[in-house]
């Protein structure tokens, strides 16, 4: 049996604070479709991805995202996170792409009109070609050029949002592109990189926080930072210890480094100075997916003496994914707002979900979303939104189309949109922002076994 709890009682309804953030998760790359300058389409090209897929059109939103809005309002959200495509915006060093800030804008009114705050994050795992050649975030001009388009963003679309996320992932971007090696750069086990890369994405975001801010003061600007909860094997002491230190690297360097400006030990010796990069966010972002277990191998010295492993029979997304994908794990949001709650700062979920095609558990992940949302809220933490990633079935990465993550089923041939089950459900949610127990009645059918 999973030893996940619900966090609330089945037979209560669970109202919500007024005002409360209902709303979807999206990135550029996955939704808009023909973004032919990023790295992603020559990592495509290049055969990076399952079964040779391509993002091709993706949810066609560059022409057509008003289509998904109208669908989100009619779902009663009030809120949508997206991310703008810089290798569309700048396209050549230097050189904007006035078409492009044009489009961006009706995309960010189309939203206003619909009565749905847009969150705008500005780097979403894609950059333009002419950036990655140079070494992306290595590059020693790195800082200076991802400041410039920030500055430029906010200077053309200030006026149509003030809720900014810097950085999608930046532990995810570092480890599966510099560790893992199978995204773009596709380097594999350049733990140094790994950790330098993530070092500069600290600093990049502190930069970006302080361009967003002189130009507009009242601006809300966090991180959206991916948690994976990694709990010990055992109890014994050196499985705790080794899931603590994968903990700290993996988890817990950046919110550090806003927290203290330090690094603990072994990755203060890469990160360098850190002292721009405290202070600098108004409100944290959680991505909370997964767990994994962590138990001491000496077998396992390039993953710190850790062994990471999912057991079994616990909630999973679709088979055939990747490792990474682990023991699917609501019950984290709560434990990660409480770990965060020493910020004293608004927090939003960023993203959960789960790549479910048939929407098998899908409803429960909605409704452990909610409940654990819930009781952090409870427990006075300020919880004020939570995105469910994602509205429609979007192109994932290096997984490309076959893992399906959305509220909505997409036919990629006709585009055809199809509400899944558990759609209805956060629909209903949203809509009385509130979990009543007939919701979970009719919609929650069929929790994982292991899960209740
Ligand atoms: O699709 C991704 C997204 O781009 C970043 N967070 C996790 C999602 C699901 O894997």
């Amino acid at each position: 049996m999973s030893d996940q709890t619900t966090a609330t009682s089945d037979s209560e309804t669970l109202t919500f604070p007024p005002g409360f953030r209902w709303g979807v998760a999206t990135a550029s790359y996955q939704y808009e479709g023909d973004c032919e300058n990023s790295q992603w389409r020559a990592w495509e090209k290049a055969g990076g991805i399952a079964n040779g897929d391509i993002a091709g059109i993706a949810c066609d939103w560059w022409r057509h995202a008003e289509r998904d809005f109208d669908l989100a309002q009619q779902l009663g959200l009030n809120a949508l996170r997206l991310s703008v495509e810089w290798s569309r915006l700048e396209p050549r060093s230097g050189e904007w792409d006035a078409a492009a800030f044009a489009r961006y804008r009706e995309v960010l009114q189309g939203l206003r009109a619909r009565g749905i705050e847009p969150m705008v994050t500005l780097h979403h795992f894609s950059n333009p070609l002419w950036f990655e050649e140079m070494g992306a975030f290595l590059a020693p001009s790195a800082l200076d050029l991802f400041t410039r388009f920030v500055a430029r963003v906010v200077e053309e679309l200030g006026d149509l949002c003030d809720l900014w996320c810097t950085i999608n992932e930046p532990n995810v971007y570092s480890v599966v592109g510099y560790l893992l090696g199978i995204w773009p750069p596709g380097h594999k086990g350049d733990a140094r990189n790994t950790f330098r890369v993530q070092a500069t994405l600290a600093r990049a975001h502190a930069a970006a926080y302080r361009a967003i801010h002189q130009r507009q003061p009242n601006a809300r600007v966090g991180w959206a930072q991916n948690f994976n909860i990694l709990d010990p094997a055992t109890n014994s002491p050196l499985d705790r210890l080794v899931a603590g230190i994968q903990d700290a690297a993996y988890n817990d360097f950046f919110p550090r480094a806003v927290l203290t400006a330090r690094a603990v030990f072994p990755l203060n010796l890469f990160a360098g100075n850190l002292s721009d990069v405290r202070g600098t966010c108004d409100f944290l972002g959680i991505n909370l997916y997964y767990r994994e277990r962590v138990a001491f191998s000496l077998r396992h010295a390039s993953q710190i003496f850790g062994r990471r492993f999912v057991p079994k029979g616990v909630p999973r997304g679709d088979p055939g994914l990747n490792d990474f994908f682990g023991e699917v794990y609501p019950d984290g949001i709560r434990r990660v707002a409480e770990r965060l709650g020493v910020f004293g700062k608004p927090i939003y979920i960023t993203e959960h979900g789960v790549a479910d095609r048939t929407d098998r558990i899908r409803p429960w992940v909605v409704e452990q979303g909610a409940r654990n949302v819930y009781a952090a809220i409870q427990q006075g933490l300020d919880v004020r939104g939570y995105y469910h990633w994602s509205l429609v079935d979007n192109f994932e990465w290096a997984e490309g189309w076959h893992s399906r993550f959305g509220l909505a089923a997409l036919d990629l041939t006709t585009q055809e949109r199809t509400l899944r089950p558990s759609g209805q459900f956060y629909s209903a949610i949203a809509t009385a922002n509130a979990l009543t127990p007939d919701m979970v009645r009719q919609f929650v059918v069929d929790a994982p076994p292991s899960a209740r």
